[in-house]
């Protein structure tokens, strides 16, 4: 347990405090692309608690800013759901900034490649959305009191069960797999140029020692003419 201890600023020393977050869009095709403005999707870019929680709990407002050609492409959302509907005919990244209720918590900003397109069939056709999220943590390091009364006191969203889009507990056993994967074949590149240098460096050695004994005999004849 870690010494709790209040400095000036009234932050709590030695505590941390994570809260996990999923950012993200949802997109569908019109089936067409629309007359009057060439739109050809309806899309939503949001941030989302990870488990069910109020976010306004900690969360001041969140500023998600658009592609320029959106007019006023500076969007505030200062309650929960914490997103912005759009329609548009292209892909661009959006800039999160999240804001928390303690002014003393720099803001963090996160970047989201918003997605449109996919080759799946039945989200090209419209009949499917796509859903492209992932999941983040905010990380509280010695937050004030305030702050840490704020983080730690959350209210639920909803009564009902909270379910993502993304199964993130397969997401995370694949990404692990992979991790091991790249791992184990790397640990086997290393240990096969370990081989390779061990083999060249016996080759330097073989060579040194021809080339000394190269010059022992070149220097023979000059030491009996000296002597
Ligand atoms: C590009 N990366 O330069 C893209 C920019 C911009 C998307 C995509 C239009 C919105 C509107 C829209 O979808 N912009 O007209 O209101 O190709």
């Amino acid at each position: 347990m870690a010494e709790v201890t209040s400095d000036a600023g009234g932050r709590i020393k030695g505590t941390t405090v994570i809260k996990p977050f999923v950012y993200g869009n949802i997109a569908r095709y019109f089936g067409k692309k629309r007359e009057e403005d060439g739109h050809t999707h309806q899309w939503t870019v949001y941030v989302k608690p990870y488990k069910n929680e109020d976010l306004s709990g900690y969360i001041k407002k969140i500023h998600f800013k658009l592609h320029d050609s959106y007019p006023n492409h500076n969007r505030v959302v200062t309650k929960p759901p914490y997103e912005v509907t759009e329609t548009g005919w292209g892909e661009f990244e959006v800039i999160i900034k999240i804001y928390f209720v303690d002014p003393n918590e720099r803001p963090v900003t996160v970047y989201h490649l918003l997605k449109l397109f996919q080759s799946e069939t039945d989200i090209m056709l419209g009949k499917k959305s796509l859903v492209v999220e992932y999941y983040d943590e905010l990380v509280f390091q010695d937050p004030t009191a305030m702050m840490n009364h704020a983080l730690t006191n959350t209210r639920p969203m909803s009564l009902g069960t909270y379910k993502h889009e993304t199964d993130f507990d397969e997401r995370k056993e694949k990404t692990l797999n992979n991790i091991k994967a790249a791992n184990k074949k790397i640990r086997y590149e290393i240990q096969e140029l370990n081989e390779r240098l061990k083999q060249k460096k016996e080759n330097i050695n073989k060579l040194k020692e021809h080339i000394n004994k190269v010059e022992d005999v070149d220097l023979q004849p000059d030491i009996e003419s000296v002597t």
